[in-house]
């Protein structure tokens, strides 16, 4: 059956509904069928004016992404468009939700759009790596001019039916009946016979307006260097204004057509289909149901405890925060309230909304008033003594059903689980810092956690506004264990020649925000030098450097040091003659390193763990390794993740240099992991065996 279908009205209006479940994507079929319809309307005489509708949340979410890199199926979208645009009778969309990509440039293409208040247009292609590829670049500016147009694709963020009503995309806002709204404003374009030169006609060029979208277009290209996209989207929106529509167009489809090939676009769409394809997981079908969750209380109103408490705050579930003492208590509650007052001072938060959110928030001494929570996450001292007291007391007050979560970065969630008589009901909910910001939480799925309690976890992060990754129970999990390669890694390269600044240049240049050692110092080197104490591994620098009382930025010394309480680092003589010291001592001669080596040596163990986290099954898919990474670690987007890079870099060269490595160091946790080599050796790929 046909994913587009026709009605006639009585006053002569051909309704097209799109019908292409969840988000009316522009796949092959529904490209065929608005054409067909399109043509059957306008040859029936009955029909004097037409509206493209669409059923369900979304109107059109835009192309169909899953279909890109393939051969394209006739009609593309541009030709359905021509048609529509073209079309002897007036065509009007009727945008019932939101309008994304291909599916605004749709509703660009038809003579007027109607939306309702709710309704959100956008043109998200920039965020995928490609640009608008079906007349996006030359109508939008035509409609609402070059530069808000440009400030539009550029962000990829959409904008709000009454902004859209202010800058002339939306020529109606209706809030009821939109079809008969949108009916109607065909009929009386009609009649009026003059939708042929709406806003989307060649226009003259209003010199301000091309002004400000140049001093944009250079500003948006100087801050996305990665980006191919971005130069390319200011190109096509100027062709179209020097050269006009037709060349326009031209030159955004070639452009679109160059950008879907890019490694940096696959890279993104793998992460767009990642990110939703780590909610599910294997195993567990839909006839599982999640608990209801109407109450969560949190213990510890630490810095991470208040930030998940904000979390549940703004979703408008009511939390309980728990302490010992009173003074912690009102520290933390200050601590909220000073995160959100600085919001509001920012302009990102109103003061309504901030007092709405606090409204959600109550905090309380002792663990007594988490007993009407349905669920309670434990955000305390990471010490499995604490840990263990907090969930036996936990397991005597909680309802029966209610989830017992531990945001623990590390610790064994299983044997927390095993300091209750419910470990059914325990999970681990690792949140990262600051919690209220951070997208990733990593669900740690214990040997008896629940279906029921995954599937609760899930649901409750999206509402929460978090990117979920379900992970097994391992000494860091995914991230923080792949972190801990890292660092290992860092750490030789220093005892081999490097020095730290050449390091962070390397990690930036490939696209960090921050290299590791800025980033250790930021976070406090005495974190990793108490836990290394426990574990028993060495990080030689790092360890002396804190022997010294050097724990980074708070002491103003560290891998850098900052004078003056700099935020900034600069190099550090002290700590480049300890580096070179600790080189002596074990007899090691200093070498340099071009940045493609420092990648190597950071990056391969780090893909190398990935392979053994997927080989035990604490990662369902390589691609959650991505998610983690990207969205918990700041690894760059533009490449995809690890894994998905590890495949572009090829993996049997990742293989012999993790063979030299090890052979050099002789440290046998640097061998190629099993799966690694057997993927290298040609048996498939990481998203080959994701998809299997
Ligand atoms: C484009 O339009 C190019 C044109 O300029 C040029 C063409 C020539 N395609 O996100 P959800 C799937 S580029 C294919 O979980 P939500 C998604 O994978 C496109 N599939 O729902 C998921 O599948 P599954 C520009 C798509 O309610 C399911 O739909 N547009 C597409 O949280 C539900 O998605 C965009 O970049 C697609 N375009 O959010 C918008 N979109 O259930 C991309 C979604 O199997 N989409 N799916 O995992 C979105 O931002 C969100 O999906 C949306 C709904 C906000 C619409």
């Amino acid at each position: 059956m046909s994913p587009v279908r026709s009605d006639i009205t009585e006053a002569g209006v051909a309704i097209l509904t799109i019908a292409n479940p969840p988000v009316n994507a522009l796949g092959a079929a529904v490209r065929g069928g608005l054409l067909e319809q399109l043509t059957q309307a306008q040859a029936n005489p009955a029909v004097t004016a037409i509206v493209i509708a669409a059923e369900g949340k979304v109107f059109v979410a835009g192309a169909d992404i899953s279909e890109f890199g393939k051969p394209i199926t006739p009609p593309s979208l541009p030709d359905v468009l021509t048609a529509i645009e073209r079309s002897p009778k007036p065509v009007v969309a009727a945008i019932n939700g939101m309008a994304l990509g291909g599916g605004l440039e749709l509703a660009l293409a038809c003579h007027a759009r109607i939306v309702p208040p709710g309704a959100k247009l956008g043109l998200p292609e920039i965020k995928l790596g490609i640009i608008p590829g079906a007349g996006g670049t030359q109508r939008l500016p035509r409609l609402i001019g070059a530069a808000p147009a440009f400030a539009m694709m550029a962000s990829g963020e959409p904008v709000t039916a009454d902004k859209a009503l202010a800058n002339g995309l939306a020529d109606e806002v209706v809030d009821s009946d939109l079809l008969a709204a949108a009916s109607a404003h065909a009929l009386r374009l009609a009649e009026a016979g003059a939708w042929r030169l709406s806003g989307t006609a060649e226009g003259k060029v209003d010199e301000a307006d091309r002004a400000a979208f140049e001093i944009a277009a250079a500003d948006a290209i100087k801050k996305a260097p990665r980006m191919p996209n971005v130069k390319a989207l200011a190109l096509s929106v100027r062709t179209g204004l020097d050269k006009g529509l037709t060349e326009g167009l031209a030159t955004e489809r070639a452009a679109f057509l160059n950008l879907v090939k890019d490694p940096t676009s696959k890279a993104l769409r793998h992460l767009f289909f990642a990110e939703r394809e780590a909610a599910r997981v294997p195993g567990i079908g839909k006839e599982v149901k999640a608990r209801p969750v109407g109450k969560a209380a949190v213990i510890g109103a630490g810095t991470m405890g208040g930030g998940i408490a904000m979390c549940f705050a703004q979703a408008g579930i009511p939390v309980t925060i728990i302490e010992v003492k009173e003074e912690a208590l009102a520290a933390g509650l200050a601590r909220i309230r000073a995160n959100y007052e600085t919001s509001v001072k920012r302009g990102s938060l109103s003061q309504a909304a901030m007092d709405r959110h606090l409204g959600f928030v109550t905090g309380a001494v002792g663990m007594e008033a988490a007993a009407d929570a349905d669920i309670i996450v434990e955000a305390a001292f990471e010490d499995m003594g604490v840990k263990a007291e907090i969930f036996g007391a936990l397991d005597r007050i909680a309802k029966p059903g209610a989830i017992l979560a531990t945001n623990t970065s590390y610790l064994d969630v299983n044997a927390i689980a095993d300091t209750t008589s419910r470990p059914q009901d325990v999970v681990g909910l690792h949140f990262f810092s600051p919690a209220n910001v951070m997208r990733l939480l990593e669900i740690v799925r214990g040997a008896k956690t629940a279906p029921d309690v995954l599937v609760t976890s899930l649901d409750l992060a999206r509402k929460i506004g978090k990117l979920p990754v379900v992970v097994g129970v391992c000494y860091g999990f995914v991230g923080n264990r792949i972190l801990a390669k890292r660092s290992q890694a860092a750490e030789r390269i220093l005892l081999a020649g490097a020095l730290p600044h050449e390091v962070d240049a390397a990690v930036t240049d490939f696209g960090f925000r921050m290299g590791p050692f800025a980033m250790l110092d930021l976070a406090g080197l005495d974190i990793g030098w108490r836990s290394r104490k426990v574990t028993g591994v060495k990080a030689p620098v790092g360890d002396g450097l804190c022997e010294q009382g050097y724990f980074g930025q708070k002491t103003g010394r560290g891998f850098y040091r900052y004078p003056d309480g700099a935020r900034k680092g600069e190099r550090d003589p002290d700590t480049e003659a300890l580096i070179t010291r600790l080189s002596e001592e074990r007899g090691i001669v200093r070498r340099s390193f071009s940045n493609e080596e420092i990648i190597a040596r950071l990056m391969y163990p780090m893909v190398n763990e990935g392979a053994k986290i997927l080989e035990e099954g604490i990662a369902a898919r390589s691609s959650d390794i991505d998610v983690v990474w990207v969205n918990g670690y700041n690894w760059p987007n533009f490449t995809g993740g690890p894994m998905h890079w590890a495949e572009g870099v090829g993996l049997s060269r990742i293989v012999e240099a993790l063979e030299t490595f090890a052979a050099e160091t002789g440290d046998e946790s640097l061998q190629p992991a099993p799966l690694l080599r057997r993927l290298a050796e040609g048996s498939g790929s990481f998203a080959d065996k994701d998809a299997a």
